[in-house]
């Protein structure tokens, strides 16, 4: 039998990183893809050409994923779960005080480049049939409004929508696909919120114990080996420190 494998948008960092990493020790292949091709090459060179296949691609671009994808080597087919976790936020503002262009860039990557990914790769998550999975990466912010969460918050109740929607249409198909939606961890996505302020990034989680990447890859790798004939809906994970808040009341 040949080793499964696993497609991973955003294995460059954080959850995506964690779950190359946790995949690849433990008998799968890897299709790693993201934009910074050296820490694809990085990942690639720890475990070799024949564990870890690369494709350095933008979410946003569909064309280059679509040939990405068509370039993938018979050695790394079918693929068995897409893990579509390339994300982000930019900006923690309320409206008024936010950038129009970064409302763009968090539609175009978080809903986009979901789509286009999802598009691209179903084909090959058919072919292996019996527990194949997608596993679409939300957050706790598609479902718990906060100030300057917007845009953000608002693209993450699109992954679980969608995940919803995406299993009625894949309807005796044997593709599982599921919402899984983490609250607070420690990645690199407090500084690509801020524009690049890799020290708060080490500062915003003091006193705090929150998920990290490796609990993600953990529930990963639990989510893609639940028996064949069960697909969790979807997965909604917080640190302890981290709870659900009460609705807000504004009195005069
Ligand atoms: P990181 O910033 O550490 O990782 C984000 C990954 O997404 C990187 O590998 C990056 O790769 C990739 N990415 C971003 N934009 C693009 C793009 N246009 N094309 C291709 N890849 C892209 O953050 P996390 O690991 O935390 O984030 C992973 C997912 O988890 C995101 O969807 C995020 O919204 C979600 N999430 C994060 C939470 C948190 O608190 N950290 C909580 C809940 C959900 P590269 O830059 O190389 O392209
Ligand atoms: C990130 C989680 O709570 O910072 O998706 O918005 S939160």
């Amino acid at each position: 039998m040949t080793d499964p494998v696993i497609l991973i948008t955003g294995a460059t960092s954080g959850f995506g990183r964690a779950t190359a990493d946790k995949f690849a020790q433990n008998g799968w292949k890897v299709i790693a893809t993201g934009r910074r091709r050296e820490r694809l090459e990085a990942l690639q060179a720890e475990y070799g050409a024949e564990r870890v296949h690369i494709i350095e691609m933008d979410v946003m671009d569909a064309d280059q994923i679509m040939k990405g994808v068509a370039a993938i080597p018979d050695a790394f087919k079918p693929v068995k779960c897409l893990l579509n976790n390339s994300g982000l936020a930019l900006g923690s503002k309320p409206w008024p005080d936010i950038r129009l262009e970064d409302w763009r860039t968090m539609v175009e990557t978080n809903i986009m480049g979901v789509l286009h990914v999802a598009h691209a790769v179903l084909p090959l998550l058919k072919e292996a049939g019996k527990g194949a999975s997608m596993i679409n990466v939300g957050s706790i912010a598609g479902r718990f409004a906060y100030p300057g969460g917007n845009v953000y918050g608002a693209s993450k109740a699109f992954t679980r929508q969608f995940s919803y929607e995406l299993r009625c249409d894949l309807e005796g198909s044997d593709v599982r696909v599921t919402s899984l939606e983490p609250g607070m961890a420690k990645t690199e996505f407090t500084a690509v919120r801020t524009y690049g302020d890799y020290a708060l990034n080490e500062t915003f989680y003091d006193g705090a114990e929150p998920i990290l990447p490796e609990d993600i890859a953990e529930t990963v790798w639990w989510l893609t080996n639940r028996p064949d004939h069960i697909n969790i809906n979807s997965i909604e994970i917080m640190p302890v420190c981290q709870t659900p808040a009460i609705p807000k009341i504004l009195r005069k």
